[in-house]
Protein backbone atom coordinates (compact mmCIF):
# COMPACT_ATOMS: atom_id res chain seq x y z
CA UNK A 1 0.00 0.00 0.00
CA UNK A 2 1.17 3.66 -0.83
CA UNK A 3 3.08 4.97 2.12
CA UNK A 4 0.92 8.57 2.22
CA UNK A 5 -2.74 5.90 2.07
CA UNK A 6 -1.35 3.30 4.79
CA UNK A 7 -0.45 7.03 7.12
CA UNK A 8 -4.26 8.48 6.03
CA UNK A 9 -5.95 5.03 6.95
CA UNK A 10 -3.77 4.85 10.64
CA UNK A 11 -4.83 8.25 10.91
CA UNK A 12 -8.75 7.47 10.38
CA UNK A 13 -8.16 4.17 12.71
CA UNK A 14 -6.86 6.16 15.61
CA UNK A 15 -9.34 9.11 15.31
CA UNK A 16 -12.16 6.00 15.53
CA UNK A 17 -10.89 4.63 18.54
CA UNK A 18 -9.88 7.83 19.97
CA UNK A 19 -12.81 7.43 22.20
CA UNK A 20 -12.11 3.85 23.53
CA UNK A 21 -8.87 4.95 24.58
CA UNK A 22 -9.88 7.52 26.74
CA UNK A 23 -11.93 5.00 28.50
CA UNK A 24 -9.21 2.84 29.24
CA UNK A 25 -6.37 5.08 29.84
CA UNK A 26 -7.13 8.41 30.85
CA UNK A 27 -3.72 9.58 31.52
CA UNK A 28 -2.97 8.62 28.33
CA UNK A 29 -5.92 10.45 27.07
CA UNK A 30 -4.88 13.72 29.08
CA UNK A 31 -1.26 13.34 27.58
CA UNK A 32 -2.49 13.13 23.81
CA UNK A 33 -4.69 15.92 24.16
CA UNK A 34 -3.22 18.45 25.94
CA UNK A 35 -2.87 22.48 24.47
CA UNK A 36 -0.11 21.90 22.72
CA UNK A 37 1.02 22.99 19.00
CA UNK A 38 -1.51 20.66 16.06
CA UNK A 39 1.85 19.45 15.33
CA UNK A 40 2.38 17.82 18.30
CA UNK A 41 -0.62 16.96 18.34
CA UNK A 42 -0.28 14.75 15.42
CA UNK A 43 2.67 13.13 16.05
CA UNK A 44 1.33 12.31 19.57
CA UNK A 45 -1.95 9.99 16.90
CA UNK A 46 0.84 8.66 14.72
CA UNK A 47 3.24 7.23 17.44
CA UNK A 48 -0.08 6.06 19.38
CA UNK A 49 -1.59 4.36 16.36
CA UNK A 50 1.30 2.58 15.36
CA UNK A 51 1.24 0.10 18.10
CA UNK A 52 -1.36 -1.14 20.93
CA UNK A 53 -1.36 1.23 23.53
CA UNK A 54 1.24 0.26 26.52
CA UNK A 55 -0.57 -0.23 30.16
CA UNK A 56 -1.63 3.08 32.24
CA UNK A 57 1.58 2.52 34.39
CA UNK A 58 4.26 2.27 31.86
CA UNK A 59 2.91 5.20 29.94
CA UNK A 60 3.40 7.44 33.24
CA UNK A 61 6.67 6.03 34.14
CA UNK A 62 7.97 7.19 30.37
CA UNK A 63 5.90 10.51 30.10
CA UNK A 64 9.37 12.30 29.98
CA UNK A 65 10.64 10.51 27.74
CA UNK A 66 7.85 9.78 25.50
CA UNK A 67 7.54 13.74 25.36
CA UNK A 68 11.02 14.20 24.55
CA UNK A 69 10.67 12.26 21.59
CA UNK A 70 7.96 14.14 20.46
CA UNK A 71 9.93 17.26 20.71
CA UNK A 72 12.67 15.52 18.20
CA UNK A 73 9.96 14.42 16.02
CA UNK A 74 8.11 17.66 15.59
CA UNK A 75 10.80 20.23 15.06
CA UNK A 76 9.15 24.00 15.64
CA UNK A 77 7.58 24.24 12.39
CA UNK A 78 8.44 28.15 10.58
CA UNK A 79 5.70 28.95 8.53
CA UNK A 80 5.29 31.84 6.32
CA UNK A 81 2.46 33.28 4.17
CA UNK A 82 3.40 35.67 1.49
CA UNK A 83 -0.34 37.10 1.48
CA UNK A 84 -2.95 39.54 0.33
CA UNK A 85 -6.11 40.30 2.27
CA UNK A 86 -8.90 40.37 -0.06
CA UNK A 87 -7.24 37.25 -2.39
CA UNK A 88 -9.51 34.03 -2.17
CA UNK A 89 -6.34 32.26 -2.71
CA UNK A 90 -4.41 33.38 0.60
CA UNK A 91 -7.99 32.27 2.37
CA UNK A 92 -7.91 28.77 1.48
CA UNK A 93 -4.17 28.48 2.71
CA UNK A 94 -5.21 29.88 6.34
CA UNK A 95 -8.09 28.04 6.27
CA UNK A 96 -6.32 25.42 5.78
CA UNK A 97 -3.54 26.14 8.52
CA UNK A 98 -6.26 27.04 10.86
CA UNK A 99 -7.88 23.74 10.27
CA UNK A 100 -4.58 21.53 11.42
CA UNK A 101 -3.84 24.34 14.68
CA UNK A 102 -0.81 25.76 12.78
CA UNK A 103 0.54 28.55 13.74
CA UNK A 104 2.09 31.00 11.10
CA UNK A 105 3.47 33.97 10.40
CA UNK A 106 1.92 36.47 7.50
CA UNK A 107 3.14 39.27 5.37
CA UNK A 108 1.18 41.12 3.22
CA UNK A 109 2.11 41.65 -0.20
CA UNK A 110 1.70 45.04 -2.14
CA UNK A 111 0.38 43.62 -5.39
CA UNK A 112 -0.09 47.32 -6.77
CA UNK A 113 2.72 48.52 -5.94
CA UNK A 114 5.44 46.38 -5.77
CA UNK A 115 5.89 42.76 -4.36
CA UNK A 116 8.49 41.71 -2.24
CA UNK A 117 12.02 40.44 -3.71
CA UNK A 118 10.89 37.52 -1.86
CA UNK A 119 7.66 36.49 -3.59
CA UNK A 120 9.33 37.19 -7.02
CA UNK A 121 11.94 34.52 -5.95
CA UNK A 122 9.28 32.55 -4.11
CA UNK A 123 6.88 32.15 -6.89
CA UNK A 124 9.42 32.73 -10.55
CA UNK A 125 7.01 31.12 -12.35
CA UNK A 126 3.28 33.23 -11.74
CA UNK A 127 4.75 35.65 -9.10
CA UNK A 128 1.49 35.14 -7.50
CA UNK A 129 0.25 34.88 -3.80
CA UNK A 130 0.15 32.95 -1.99
CA UNK A 131 3.55 31.24 -1.14
CA UNK A 132 3.88 28.99 1.56
CA UNK A 133 7.37 29.23 2.63
CA UNK A 134 7.81 26.05 5.09
CA UNK A 135 11.06 26.17 7.05
CA UNK A 136 12.13 28.01 4.26
CA UNK A 137 11.31 25.86 1.47
CA UNK A 138 8.20 28.00 -1.02
CA UNK A 139 5.10 26.68 -2.38
CA UNK A 140 2.96 27.43 -4.85
CA UNK A 141 -0.95 27.44 -6.10
CA UNK A 142 -3.20 27.32 -3.53
CA UNK A 143 -4.74 23.90 -3.71
CA UNK A 144 -1.49 22.34 -3.88
CA UNK A 145 -0.72 24.07 -0.79
CA UNK A 146 -3.97 23.24 0.83
CA UNK A 147 -2.56 19.78 -0.48
CA UNK A 148 0.63 19.85 0.66
CA UNK A 149 -0.59 21.06 4.19
CA UNK A 150 -2.89 18.32 4.60
CA UNK A 151 -0.31 15.35 3.36
CA UNK A 152 2.41 16.85 5.89
CA UNK A 153 -0.04 17.21 8.77
CA UNK A 154 -2.71 14.28 8.55
CA UNK A 155 -4.88 15.05 11.07
CA UNK A 156 -7.53 16.20 11.17
CA UNK A 157 -7.62 14.94 7.73
CA UNK A 158 -8.82 17.35 4.66
CA UNK A 159 -9.11 14.95 1.93
CA UNK A 160 -11.09 11.81 1.73
CA UNK A 161 -9.36 8.71 2.79
CA UNK A 162 -10.08 6.65 -0.33
CA UNK A 163 -7.84 7.36 -3.82
CA UNK A 164 -11.89 7.99 -5.58
CA UNK A 165 -12.60 9.91 -2.94
CA UNK A 166 -9.69 11.91 -3.23
CA UNK A 167 -9.97 11.91 -7.22
CA UNK A 168 -13.15 13.76 -6.83
CA UNK A 169 -12.34 16.21 -3.91
CA UNK A 170 -9.62 17.30 -6.37
CA UNK A 171 -12.38 17.35 -9.39
CA UNK A 172 -14.39 20.15 -8.15
CA UNK A 173 -11.28 21.87 -6.96
CA UNK A 174 -10.37 22.26 -10.46
CA UNK A 175 -13.71 22.83 -11.44
CA UNK A 176 -14.07 25.59 -9.13
CA UNK A 177 -10.44 26.97 -10.35
CA UNK A 178 -11.48 27.20 -13.62
CA UNK A 179 -14.53 28.61 -13.60
CA UNK A 180 -16.10 30.07 -9.89
CA UNK A 181 -13.79 33.04 -9.22
CA UNK A 182 -14.11 34.10 -12.78
CA UNK A 183 -17.75 33.63 -13.34
CA UNK A 184 -18.09 35.80 -10.51
CA UNK A 185 -15.51 38.59 -11.08
CA UNK A 186 -16.89 38.52 -14.74
CA UNK A 187 -20.36 40.03 -13.17
CA UNK A 188 -19.00 43.04 -11.92
CA UNK A 189 -16.38 43.88 -14.31
CA UNK A 190 -18.78 43.74 -17.08
CA UNK A 191 -21.29 46.96 -17.71
CA UNK A 192 -24.81 47.15 -19.58
CA UNK A 193 -26.25 43.90 -21.03
CA UNK A 194 -23.11 42.24 -20.68
CA UNK A 195 -24.18 42.43 -16.94
CA UNK A 196 -27.46 39.96 -17.58
CA UNK A 197 -25.14 37.66 -19.44
CA UNK A 198 -22.41 37.71 -16.72
CA UNK A 199 -25.02 36.98 -14.28
CA UNK A 200 -26.63 34.17 -15.86
CA UNK A 201 -23.07 32.10 -16.57
CA UNK A 202 -22.58 33.12 -12.62
CA UNK A 203 -25.49 31.27 -11.52
CA UNK A 204 -25.06 28.01 -13.78
CA UNK A 205 -21.49 27.71 -11.89
CA UNK A 206 -23.58 28.02 -9.01
CA UNK A 207 -25.94 25.35 -9.85
CA UNK A 208 -23.20 22.44 -10.91
CA UNK A 209 -22.03 23.49 -7.13
CA UNK A 210 -25.31 23.06 -5.85
CA UNK A 211 -26.20 19.99 -7.10
CA UNK A 212 -22.67 18.34 -6.62
CA UNK A 213 -23.43 19.38 -3.27
CA UNK A 214 -26.53 17.70 -3.02
CA UNK A 215 -27.70 17.01 0.11
CA UNK A 216 -24.74 16.84 2.29
CA UNK A 217 -23.93 19.35 5.04
CA UNK A 218 -20.28 19.95 3.36
CA UNK A 219 -18.78 18.68 -0.10
CA UNK A 220 -17.18 15.81 1.48
CA UNK A 221 -19.60 14.94 3.30
CA UNK A 222 -20.25 15.26 7.22
CA UNK A 223 -17.39 16.53 7.60
CA UNK A 224 -15.48 20.03 6.46
CA UNK A 225 -12.62 19.08 4.36
CA UNK A 226 -10.62 19.72 0.37
CA UNK A 227 -13.40 20.89 -1.53
CA UNK A 228 -14.67 23.26 0.63
CA UNK A 229 -12.11 25.20 1.83
CA UNK A 230 -11.03 25.77 -1.95
CA UNK A 231 -14.81 27.09 -2.46
CA UNK A 232 -15.91 29.03 0.52
CA UNK A 233 -13.25 32.01 0.11
CA UNK A 234 -15.06 32.70 -2.94
CA UNK A 235 -18.32 33.48 -0.91
CA UNK A 236 -16.60 36.40 0.14
CA UNK A 237 -17.20 38.09 -3.02
CA UNK A 238 -20.45 37.02 -3.91
CA UNK A 239 -21.64 40.10 -2.45
CA UNK A 240 -20.04 42.71 -4.57
CA UNK A 241 -21.26 40.06 -7.63
CA UNK A 242 -25.02 41.03 -5.99
CA UNK A 243 -24.35 44.33 -5.81
CA UNK A 244 -23.50 44.94 -9.07
CA UNK A 245 -25.67 42.19 -10.68
CA UNK A 246 -28.48 42.87 -8.71
CA UNK A 247 -29.49 39.65 -7.57
CA UNK A 248 -28.91 37.04 -4.80
CA UNK A 249 -27.10 34.39 -4.15
CA UNK A 250 -29.28 33.05 -1.43
CA UNK A 251 -32.95 33.56 -4.01
CA UNK A 252 -30.98 31.62 -6.63
CA UNK A 253 -29.52 28.48 -5.25
CA UNK A 254 -30.58 28.42 -1.45
CA UNK A 255 -28.85 25.20 -0.41
CA UNK A 256 -25.68 26.53 -1.70
CA UNK A 257 -26.23 29.78 0.68
CA UNK A 258 -27.13 27.62 3.26
CA UNK A 259 -23.60 25.44 3.48
CA UNK A 260 -21.70 29.40 3.20
CA UNK A 261 -23.66 29.96 6.16
CA UNK A 262 -22.40 26.24 7.87
CA UNK A 263 -19.03 27.04 6.82
CA UNK A 264 -18.77 30.66 8.08
CA UNK A 265 -19.69 29.13 11.38
CA UNK A 266 -16.34 27.45 11.64
CA UNK A 267 -13.67 29.68 13.10
CA UNK A 268 -11.14 29.12 10.57
CA UNK A 269 -13.23 30.13 7.71
CA UNK A 270 -14.59 33.47 10.40
CA UNK A 271 -10.81 34.45 10.66
CA UNK A 272 -9.92 34.05 7.39
CA UNK A 273 -12.53 35.46 5.18
CA UNK A 274 -12.90 39.58 5.09
CA UNK A 275 -16.03 40.99 5.80
CA UNK A 276 -18.18 41.18 2.41
CA UNK A 277 -18.79 44.74 2.40
CA UNK A 278 -14.95 45.35 2.26
CA UNK A 279 -14.74 43.40 -0.30
CA UNK A 280 -16.86 45.17 -2.30
CA UNK A 281 -15.08 48.56 -1.30
CA UNK A 282 -11.81 47.07 -2.87
CA UNK A 283 -14.07 45.75 -5.98
CA UNK A 284 -15.38 49.90 -6.30
CA UNK A 285 -11.69 50.97 -5.73
CA UNK A 286 -10.40 47.91 -8.60
CA UNK A 287 -13.39 48.84 -10.92
CA UNK A 288 -11.98 52.75 -10.98
CA UNK A 289 -8.66 51.50 -11.44
CA UNK A 290 -9.58 50.02 -14.32
CA UNK A 291 -11.88 52.60 -15.85
CA UNK A 292 -14.92 50.50 -15.85
CA UNK A 293 -18.13 52.53 -15.36
C1 LIG B 1 -4.05 32.06 -8.33
C2 LIG B 1 -3.35 33.08 -7.44
C3 LIG B 1 -3.73 34.50 -7.80
O1 LIG B 1 -4.45 34.77 -8.77
C4 LIG B 1 -3.60 30.02 -6.91
O2 LIG B 1 -2.78 30.27 -6.02
O3 LIG B 1 -4.52 29.23 -6.77
N1 LIG B 1 -3.99 29.87 -9.29
C5 LIG B 1 -3.41 30.70 -8.27
N2 LIG B 1 -3.20 35.46 -7.03
C6 LIG B 1 -3.41 36.86 -7.33
C7 LIG B 1 -4.12 37.54 -6.17
S1 LIG B 1 -5.79 37.00 -6.02
O4 LIG B 1 -6.45 37.20 -7.43
C8 LIG B 1 -2.07 37.55 -7.53
O5 LIG B 1 -1.13 37.27 -6.82
N3 LIG B 1 -2.01 38.45 -8.48
C9 LIG B 1 -0.84 39.21 -8.75
C10 LIG B 1 -0.54 39.32 -10.20
O6 LIG B 1 -1.28 38.77 -11.01
O7 LIG B 1 0.46 39.95 -10.52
Amino acid sequence: MHKDESMRRTVYKERESQSRQREAWPTLARLEFRPKAAQTKTCALKMFSNKRLPPRDIVSHEREGLQERLAKRCPKEDLLLLDFWVSPFCMRVKIALAEKGLNYESKEEDLFGGKSELLLKSNPVYQKVPVLLHNGKPLNESAIIVGYIDEKWPSPPLLPACAYGRSQARFWADYIDKKLFDATCTVWRSTGEAVEVAKKDFIEVLKVLEEALGEKKFFGGKTFGFVDIVAIPMASWFYASEKFGNFTVEAECPKLSAWIKRSMQRESVAKALPDPEKVYDFVVMFRKMQGIE
